[in-house]
This record gives C-alpha cells, structure tokens and sequence, in this order.
C-alpha cells in the first residue's frame, strides 16, 4: 500500500490523478501545510524540501511531484510512452517543462499577485508574462496535438492537470478563456472517473483554509526571517 502525503495543492493533485489513474493501491496522509506539518522531523524524513507531494511506497520514497508521477507510470507500466529513446525524449522534454516551468512561474505568479505583502511591480508583471509564456506554449503544442504526448494519454496531461485545473484563479479569467486547447483538455481530464476521485479526497480531511498568521509563517518563512535572528 502506498502512502501518498498530500494536500489539495496543484502539485499533490497530479499525483492523486496520477495514483487513481493507474488503480495502485493508496493511503492519503494529509499534511496540513497551514498548519505547518510540512516541517515536522518526521514528515522531512520523507520530503526534505518541506513540500507536498510524497509517496511511501514500502522502502521506497519519492517526492516532488514530476518525479512521483513517473515513477507510478513506471511502477504501474501505465500511461508512459514505449520505452525507446525517440519515445523517451518528448516524455522527459514535457514532463520536465511542467516541472520546472509550468508550476513555479503559475505558483509564483500566484504568490506575487495574492500574497506578497507588498506589491512589487517588477515582479507581478515578470511572473505573469513567464506564466502566460509557458501556458501559450502548451497551448500551442494543443492546437496540434490531442494531448501532450500526441494521441495518448500519459502522465505527462496528469502532471499538466494538476495546475490547468486552477488557471483562471492562476491567470485570471479572461487570459485562461484565450486557452481553448488547454480547456478542451483540462474538460477532457476532469470529467474522467479518476479525476473525480482525485477531486473528492478535498473531502476526506479537514485542511485548514485560512491564510492567517500561522499559515504565512508556515508557508512563507522568508518573509520571518530578521524576526527569527532578532
Ligand atoms: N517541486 C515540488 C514543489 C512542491 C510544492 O511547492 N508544493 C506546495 C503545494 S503545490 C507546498 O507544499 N506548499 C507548502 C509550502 O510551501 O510550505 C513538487 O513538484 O512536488
């Protein structure tokens, strides 16, 4: 039985599609990062960057999201292009994308828009151009292709999911209705079985939804610093 160390974020959500997907057996652990459980000694043994998503699978431990997902669809033999170079390539190249573009430019863009205490130009306006670069890519890659990887379904489209889902909150309503081909997909996902599921585990805990001063400092503890070496 896996154990998946989730909350309802982008990230934990792709891997939640990811494990309803492949049908592997899975135990939701809610780490509660307003709360602060993200810096527990026992869950950094699991995810030493402090974040969620993790999975436990026996002696096994995986974290970051991109990572986890790929090592179901390994795991699983689901949902993964043949295992060629030629094939390989795309997958990674994609995958990759999402981890290292899609995600931090959309959570920052986030950050800078909702939750700087201060409201710098420089970077609102730097993260939402990176934000809507990004998305135009995919977008464009849609408009040619019926999912990421071409004509099937893979982790990749589950890894993309996690943060398509959200994007008129990500880039405001009107910028996220210029996406069609990312709708059509995010639709596409949504209205499948396992993403429902993946949708109701929001249910199964009680995750605290205040940004308050507990959440801020759990979250951001940057922004604590000079108070901490005062
Ligand atoms: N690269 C990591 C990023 C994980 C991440 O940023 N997770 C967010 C939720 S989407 C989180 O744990 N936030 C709580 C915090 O920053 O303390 C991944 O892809 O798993």
């Amino acid at each position: 039985m896996i154990k998946f160390y989730y909350s309802t974020a982008p990230n934990p959500m792709k891997v939640a599609l990811c494990l309803e997907e492949t049908g592997l057996e899975y135990e939701p652990i809610p780490v509660d990062t307003r709360k602060g459980a993200q810096h527990k000694p026992e869950y950094l043994a699991i995810n030493p960057n402090a974040k969620v998503p993790a999975i436990v699978d026996g002696d096994i431990v995986v974290f970051d999201s991109n990572a986890i997902v790929l090592y179901l669809g390994e795991k699983s033999g689901k949902f993964l292009p043949p295992n060629s170079p030629a094939q390989r390539a795309p997958l990674l190249s994609w995958l990759m994308f999402v981890a290292s573009g899609i995600g931090p430019f959309s959570g920052q863009h986030v950050h800078f828009k909702a939750y700087a205490p201060e409201k710098i130009a420089y970077a609102m306006n730097r993260y939402e151009f990176e934000a809507n670069r990004h998305w135009n890519i995919v977008e464009a890659h849609l408009s040619r292709n019926r999912y990421m990887l071409g004509d099937a379904y893979t982790v990749v489209d589950m890894a993309l999911w996690g943060w398509a889902r959200l994007l008129p909150n990500i880039l405001g309503e009107q910028a996220a209705a210029k996406l069609a081909n990312v709708k059509r997909l995010v639709d596409e996902i949504s209205a499948r079985p396992a993403a429902q599921r993946a949708i109701a585990l929001k249910d199964r805990h009680a995750f605290k939804t205040e940004m308050d001063e507990e959440a801020k400092r759990a979250m951001f503890p940057g922004n604590y610093r000079a108070q901490a070496t005062a």
